[in-house]
């Protein structure tokens, strides 16, 4: 038989060429188009649009189209036009790039490196620059023999790649065995050896070992407890942290035994997930309100906070567990380190230290912002808290230290700010470090890295993003909670994708930011809180003492501080939204596109739990901008009798039975903003029974499956969402059962896929294998923390000085 031919597959420019050489006059028609629309970016919304617009018949549109440039403006995320020149960044799939030139004038192609590609699109806003020195920003090297998977499916698995790849290595013959034997060896929790003592120096040691204690516990009953066995087992060279009971030091001992007869990554996993690890972690939260009470809602306090409880009591339920079963007498620790803002308006974000309840050993730690003038005592956006991380990280080190007695076993960050102060102190205590981004704002905001100069002011985005790459580069695992954050979808770029490669101008330019392939980006999503987030339907948990109130909350005539609007018939079923009102939330649109839809607003009333409603109640900027525009929207549209504004609300068990209330009353929630990361509202209504429409930007739209567990619409099209939503109340109205089908399809799907308990083991697991991976192979990345260290000290803190301090006082 005939061997397969080799078939090179063409490249971006063979292709561009060959369409040029057979469709030359549609290709020139439509590349004159892009030109003619001046130097600037085309988005891909542009780029196909304009297809339909060349000059030629049908016939040769669709062959231009379906052809291979057809396929490359598919998959083309962006065009830069400086004229005569059209240049093109193209993603073939997920987590892959290229670039490709067009001179339009002259029909001649290039293909372009990643660095000469951001080098042009630089001069939209530098012009023509011939220095060959600008500051490039390169972890590729770094990186390049570590090993990645390269299916675009694989993005958000890094820990089943790590563990099949590093064992088939480690695990080549016994002596490759002995980083293992060293780790178990190494284990200690202050002070006390645990696993393996003196006794075992070698595998073969630990080898016979294994057999004797296995067949000595395989004659006990199973739930012989360990200190029954302990010297016996101490004899024989283990110590405490195999198990608690007999049956359980077995199937430990079983696990390992199989590791060093036939290694499979899977028992790995296991064996590496259950050795005691993690007794004290370290998270950090720093900006916003943190607070049990009174702060939901607030200016930058929202869902990153509400994570963060639940997470903490899901982790410690699941630590005290874990250390039980080691058969271990540890008190797990696990602080909360926040800033600490005297001007606490009302909540408890004074206080040094709050314990978590539903929590025994989960405390907030509180440290403020210092700078030589003293402490600030006011709450400052997240966007301007960088002059004070450096500070805070130190101040944070000897207070975590003085409360843990000594340096955690796993710190992790939340957000920019509490990633980089994260880095800062795991790389300063040899700590595993965990990175949790909730929102990457260079994706809330398009183009703000080329045009980073003109969000400056506002923004300080070149803090941020810079905080960024050191932080989710300096980390030892990456947390994320869909597969969207990381690497988009076929057709849109993730968030961490889109720090792969991008410029700022006239600061540095980064040709190697971020690989999604790394392993060290793994996929657990959050869950909602069962005991306030549960259906609707579940008649004996429900809070009916609550519904006085929360009736008063929606149709109560009086307007003030806290609701306006009057909803005239309260048979409607109800529109609901809540969250913080930024502008990307997009709370404005929904009201605009239901005053604008007639249909809409005879089916159905619209309510929103958002922000503030007096102007004088808010001190944050983009807050106040939306509260006049919501005024404005509820006047213009004439929406009073419709409409009924609620202002943020920090009770969560009533916002829970209101979720549960609006279900009741047959009614939907939507979450339209113009970007969203995650969206915890959405898992809360979904764990509600409430049918809910979100937007199509963002984790969402991976959350529901559309048509199926809800619905997407995409807040750039507001008429076609509000025609989306008054058809599905017209379809319940003609069928009251299709209400019930998608309710039960939203609960099906979040039990299935979003839960703290699934959360909490996953988190669990990964810090030990990660930590395990740190200790007995290269993936401490001692060159790459070098290079991060260089970076944050002669460029991170010279950014750092450009963002004015704030001034206390009114
Ligand atoms: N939330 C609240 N009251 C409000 C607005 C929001 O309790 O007035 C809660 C909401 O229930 C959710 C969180 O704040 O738990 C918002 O999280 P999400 O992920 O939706 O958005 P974020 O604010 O983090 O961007
Ligand atoms: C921040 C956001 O903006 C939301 O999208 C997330 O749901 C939240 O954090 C929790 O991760």
């Amino acid at each position: 038989m005939e061997a397969p031919k080799l078939v090179k597959l063409p490249s971006m420019r063979e292709r561009v060429e060959d369409t040029l050489s057979a469709h030359r006059n549609e290709l020139v028609s439509l590349l004159s188009r892009y030109v003619a629309q001046g130097k600037g970016i085309l988005q891909p919304h542009h780029l196909i649009d304009e297809l339909d617009n060349i000059v030629c018949d049908d016939a040769g549109k669709k062959k231009l189209g379906d052809g291979p440039f057809g396929e490359i403006l598919k998959s083309a995320q962006e065009a830069i036009v400086l004229p005569p020149f059209v240049a093109i960044a193209v993603r073939p799939r997920p987590g892959v790039w290229e670039y490709v030139r067009v001179n339009v004038y002259e029909l001649s192609v290039d293909q372009l490196t990643v660095a000469e590609y951001l080098r042009f699109k630089e001069e939209l806003v530098d012009g023509h620059n011939d220095d060959p020195y600008v500051l490039e920003l390169d972890f590729e090297p770094f990186n390049a023999t570590f090993p990645r998977p390269t299916r675009s499916s694989s993005i958000g698995n890094g820990v089943q790649f790590l563990n099949r790849h590093l064992s088939s290595n480690m695990f080549r013959n016994k002596e490759s065995l002995e980083p293992l034997l060293d780790f178990l060896r190494a284990h200690k929790h202050k002070g006390h050896v645990l696993m393996l003592n003196d006794r075992i120096q070698r595998i073969s040691r630990l080898d016979s070992a294994l057999a004797k204690a296995e067949d000595h516990l395989s004659k006990l009953p199973p739930d012989t407890p360990y200190s029954e066995f302990e010297y016996t087992l101490q004899g024989m060279g283990f110590e405490r942290g195999w198990g608690d009971t007999a049956a359980r030091v077995l199937e430990m001992m079983h696990l390992l035994s199989d590791i060093l007869q036939a290694p499979d990554p899977s028992t790995l996993e296991t064996f590496l997930g259950r050795i005691p690890m993690v007794s004290n972690v370290v998270i950090l939260s720093i900006h916003g309100y943190f607070g049990q009470a009174n702060v939901l809602g607030l200016p930058d306090t929202g869902g990153q906070i509400v994570y963060i409880l639940d997470q903490v009591r899901a982790l410690e339920n699941e630590m005290i567990m874990r250390i039980k079963q080691q058969g271990l007498n540890i008190t797990p620790r696990i602080l909360i380190v926040t800033r600490l803002i005297p001007d606490a308006k009302g909540t408890s974000c004074n206080q040094r230290l709050e314990r978590v309840s539903g929590c025994e050993y989960t405390h907030i730690l509180r440290v403020p912002f210092r700078t030589e003038h003293g402490i600030l005592q006011k709450w400052i956006s997240r966007f301007d808290v960088w002059p004070y991380l450096e500070t805070f990280a130190q101040d944070s080190a000897s207070e975590i230290a003085a409360e843990l007695q000594g340096a955690p076993d796993l710190i992790i960050g939340n957000y920019s700010d509490g990633n980089l102060v994260a880095s800062l102190l795991a790389y300063k205590m040899g700590v595993t470090q965990c990175t949790i981004a909730h929102a990457l704002e260079k994706t809330k905001y398009p183009d703000s890295d080329i045009y980073w100069k003109k969000f400056e002011d506002k923004y300080h985005f070149s803090c941020q993003f810079t905080a960024d790459l050191l932080a989710m580069n300096n980390s030892d695992f990456i947390i994320t909670s869909t597969y969207q954050e990381i690497a988009g979808t076929k057709n849109t770029v993730g968030q961490y994708e889109s720090h792969k490669a991008f410029t700022l101008p006239g600061l540095y330019r980064v040709v190697h930011g971020i690989d999604v392939f790394d392993p060290k980006f793994n996929i657990v999503s959050p869950g909602a809180d069962d005991c306030i987030y549960f259906p609707y339907s579940n008649k004996e948990k429900r809070l009916t003492s609550l519904h006085d109130s929360i009736e008063k909350l929606l149709y109560d005539p009086k307007q003030n501080d806290e609701h306006i609007g009057i909803l005239k018939d309260h048979s409607k079923p109800i529109i609901f939204s809540m969250a913080r009102l930024d502008q990307v939330k997009n709370i404005t649109g929904l009201v605009e596109s239901y005053g604008k839809n007639p249909k809409l607003r005879e089916i159905a009333n619209l309510v929103v739990v958002a922000g503030s409603i007096d102007v004088k109640l808010s001190n944050d900027r983009e807050e106040i901008a939306e509260i006049e525009k919501m005024h404005s929207l509820i006047k213009q549209y004439n929406l009073d009798g419709h409409i009924r504004w609620i202002a943020a609300q920090t009770n969560r068990a009533r916002n829970g039975e209101l979720y549960r209330y609006i279900a009741d009353k047959r009614g939907i929630f939507v979450q339209p903003a113009f970007y969203e990361a995650f969206g915890l509202t959405v898992v809360e209504a979904m764990a509600c029974g409430l049918p809910t429409f979100v937007t199509c930007h963002g984790g969402p739209s991976e959350i529901i499956e559309d048509g199926i567990s809800g619905f997407l619409i995409d807040p750039y099209h507001p008429d076609k969402a509000a025609e989306l939503m008054a058809d599905f109340f017209q379809k319940c109205n003609e069928d009251p059962s299709y209400w019930v089908k998608i309710s039960e399809a939203s609960l099906r799907r979040i039990h299935e896929k979003y839960t703290w308990k699934i959360y909490s083991e996953r988190l669990m697991t990964l810090a030990g294998v990660y930590g395990f991976w740190k200790y007995v192979s290269k993936l401490e990345r001692r060159e790459t923390r070098r290079y991060l260290e260089m970076f944050y000290i002669l460029k991170f803190r010279d950014l750092v000085k450009s963002v004015p301090l704030a001034v206390d006082g009114p």
